[in-house]
């Protein structure tokens, strides 16, 4: 088959290159703390930003052509993209792909039609999967787009609704098994609200836990042995989206008894536009052993939206591997690109271009991290910090074994507390940026 990109396959050259086309710090067969670089970063595509945005915006018209020698809307330019998506991933070493159904085929007015171009199209990413060995990291239903799903999707008023959303999410699920994902994304853009004037908050999230615990039972039956994932943000384009933050999500997740089934996809822009940094998430998500993948992107913070911009920040990158890595890796999540190149950097070249950045910055982050580890100064800090907790009164309270009465006791018999000491926070920046650029 002939070539659509006019790109060679994109090598590591190490970081004295100064080709644009070549990987300055990925370099997927290096072992990092004894694992392979490709196996902790686990890369994946995004279909969507990839394959399917072209740049239009709120004021503006495509600017990028994705037509791939196919004219777009048909079933012929479905199958250009999944030819166009296999060679771009292969150029670029990328193992795995995410996407939502209506990404990969042009949706028709009856779902049952729109479910056999579905099944058509899967046969065909099938073969280019077997072909090139590379993989389905997840697969998610967009409940968000057509105008049915104005008043949400599990939250929406209309009944009908709801089973049309059920509808999508169980193929959604039969064609993330047929092309073997190990995780299923609930990205809530439309379940919020924009009024309570008009809004049954709790009919709107007891119906959406109904419409996961559907989706587990379901998913569970016809053999999804992966992660689902709930992915916070919030809001956009929702004023107030229910999933707001990793906090918010989990906390819903048992309420309603889905958190054995679930993990968080926890998106950097997402993370940022709730008011938290991108390692609070991953470090909420990890104490709750609920760190499942990543949405690796970047936002501005400038601006109040999601830009979706591909990541540069080392300094993130180094913290959110620091995280990955203190919590084990992944085990069926990984990192997806859910970026997508500026509206002017609109040539096929950039979007190889906009892959080598992120995967660079995630690469650096990687190998910044794993020395802050070996390093030990910030562990060692922070285990020190807590040290008096390894006394004896220290030692109970952990174990819950005292009552506040005896800790009152030892109050009163001790005086005054020492200093608990200082936080040491310039000092610890300062190692930070040692280990950055040392
Ligand atoms: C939207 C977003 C989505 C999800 C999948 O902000 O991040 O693309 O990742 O629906
Ligand atoms: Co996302």
């Amino acid at each position: 088959m002939s070539e659509i990109f006019n790109v060679p396959a994109i090598k590591y050259e190490g970081p004295k290159s100064k080709n644009p086309l070549a990987f300055k710090y990925y370099d997927k067969d290096r072992v990092i703390m004894g694992k392979k670089m490709s196996e902790h970063l686990k890369f994946a595509m995004a279909w969507w930003h990839n394959l399917c945005a072209c740049g239009t915006d709120m004021f503006g018209r495509d600017t990028a052509e994705k037509s791939f020698g196919a004219v777009p809307g048909t079933m012929e330019h479905a199958k250009a993209k999944v030819d166009a998506g296999f060679e771009f991933m292969s150029k670029l070493g990328v193992e795995y792909f995410c996407f939502h159904d209506a990404d990969i085929i042009p949706a028709a007015d009856d779902i049952k039609e729109t479910n056999k171009r579905l099944d058509e199209i899967t046969d065909y990413i099938l073969e280019k999967m077997n072909e090139t060995g590379i993989k389905c990291l997840w697969g998610t239903a967009n409940m968000f787009s057509d105008p049915r799903f104005m008043n949400g999707a599990g939250s929406t008023n209309s009944a009908d609704v709801f089973c049309f959303a059920a509808a999508q999410v169980k193929k959604a699920l039969d064609l993330t098994v047929k092309l073997g994902g190990k995780g299923y994304v609930f990205w809530g853009g439309r379940e919020g609200y924009e009024t309570l004037l008009n809004t049954d908050v709790k009919f709107e999230q007891e119906n959406i836990a109904r419409l996961m615990r559907l989706a587990i039972d379901y998913g569970r039956k016809i053999g999804f042995d992966g992660d689902f994932y709930i992915e916070p943000k919030p809001k956009e384009p929702m004023k107030h989206q229910y999933d707001f933050d990793a906090s918010t999500a989990i906390g819903f997740l048992k309420q309603y008894g889905l958190d054995k089934d679930f993990k968080m996809n926890i998106e950097a822009n997402h993370a940022t536009l709730a008011g938290h940094t991108f390692q609070h998430e991953l470090r909420i998500s990890a104490i709750n052993g609920m760190l499942g993948s990543i949405d690796a992107n970047q936002g501005d913070l400038l601006l109040g939206w999601d830009t979706d911009e591909f990541p540069f920040d080392v300094y993130e990158a180094t913290m959110c591997m620091y995280e990955v890595l203190k919590s084990g890796g992944f085990l069926n999540g990984g990192l997806n690109f859910d970026a997508k190149n500026r509206r002017p950097s609109n040539t096929h070249e950039d979007m190889f271009l906009g892959f080598i950045l992120g995967m660079d910055t995630f690469a650096l982050g990687l190998i910044k991290a794993a020395e802050i580890i070996e390093d030990g100064r910030i562990d060692g800090f922070v285990a020190d910090k807590y040290s008096s907790f390894n006394s004896e009164i220290g030692q109970k309270i952990r174990s819950g074994n005292v009552t506040l009465e005896e800790l009152s006791d030892y109050a009163c018999a001790m005086g005054k507390p020492a200093n608990p000491g200082s936080g040491k926070q310039e000092y610890l920046e300062s190692v930070i940026n040692n280990i950055m650029f040392g």
